[in-house]
């Protein structure tokens, strides 16, 4: 039987806890929840944990509030979510609440084949799907699983959001299956929608402040990448009503010529993240990513640094050169095709 692994440990658990990495996002939380709901309905206590604040629009996943930040102490086993990462949990590393977790089974269900791995996971459920939330479909019917409403909601949402609404190379014949069963199941996509659409509108200070971010735009690269930087000032004042970067990275992604948009956020210890986005058919993210020591898919990557040792200006040089060479590289490949 597939998934025996995942099948004996839960069922040995009474207490799970679901974990999220430091970069929550749609399909993280919504796979937190639909496990919550599945494992409720097996007679299990669930804790959902995430050391980083959920924002603001994945706030529409109802249930985002019972998302914690302490790791309970009378847990036995515990779910990594959407993550094979391990610099991804810096703070539970720093307070020691990881060491504790890594002495009971520890599963881990992704998505994210390409990267390297969590090397403390007792079971790594790794496969190539749209979004962590597909596979734990995959999982809940193999091992006939409890499917309640509220999982099957929270497992459509997730994967509408890691799939821009089933639009990305990533979404399989298996997931527009899995969407069918799911809608046959009850889902009403048209609800759910209308749900997270009420959430994206913005406070009315975000409209300038977004003018700001678009005016600060730059082209590099023959103009094939756009960068945008984001100081702490601006990350401490905004991020509370929306994440800057999502602000206008889509619109730096819609720039005739433009391949790659990246944006950057400099924190107040001198640690720079970089959240990177591709085009289609520009597939480099993932490499660019791991240049610098990140990870992430194709088309949607990301970095951080935190020694603070390079000014935010050295790394956009750097990185921006290294996007060139993949994107030529890749326009080679292209053309000997
Ligand atoms: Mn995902």
């Amino acid at each position: 039987m597939k998934y025996v692994k995942v099948k004996e440990a839960v069922e040995a658990a009474n207490h799970i806890v679901v974990l999220q990495a430091d970069n929550p996002d749609g399909d993280s939380l919504g796979s937190a929840l639909a496990l919550e709901a599945i494992f409720s309905e097996m007679d299990k206590h669930v804790t959902m944990v995430c050391a980083v604040d959920i924002a603001a629009h994945l706030k529409y996943l109802s249930g985002w509030d019972r998302v914690q930040k302490d790791i309970p102490s009378n847990a036995d086993a515990t779910i990594i979510v959407d993550t094979s990462t391990e610099t991804l949990f810096e703070y539970y590393e720093a307070n020691g609440q990881l060491n504790w977790l890594k002495t009971k089974p520890m599963i881990v269900i992704d998505h994210h084949t390409e990267t390297s791995g969590i090397s403390y996971a007792s079971v790594t459920v790794n496969e190539t799907a749209s979004a962590t939330s597909e596979v734990i479909y995959r999982i809940a019917s193999e091992l006939g699983w409890p499917l309640p409403a509220d999982a099957c909601e929270m497992i459509a949402m997730s994967i509408m959001s890691d799939s821009l609404g089933l639009t990305t190379e990533s979404a399989s014949p298996e997931t527009f299956r899995i969407m069918g069963d799911l809608v046959e199941k009850g889902v009403s996509l048209a609800k759910l929608d209308q749900a997270r659409r009420e959430l994206m509108r913005k406070e009315p200070e975000l409209i300038p402040y977004k003018g700001q971010l678009l005016e600060r735009v730059e082209f590099d690269a023959s103009g094939r990448v756009a960068t945008v930087v984001i100081p702490w000032k601006e990350i401490e004042k905004y991020s509370p009503l929306y994440n800057p970067s999502m602000l206008v990275i889509d619109d730096m992604r819609m720039v005739v010529g433009v391949d790659v948009a990246i944006a950057y956020k400099v924190y107040s210890d001198g640690k720079i993240t970089a959240k990177i986005r591709c085009n289609y058919g520009k597939a480099v993210g993932s490499d660019l990513a791991r240049a610098f020591g990140g990870g992430g898919h194709p088309y949607a990557a990301g970095f951080k640094l935190t020694d603070g040792k390079k000014k935010v200006d050295e790394v956009i040089a750097e990185v921006n050169k290294k996007a060139l060479k993949l994107l030529e590289a890749l326009d080679e490949k292209n053309e000997t095709l």
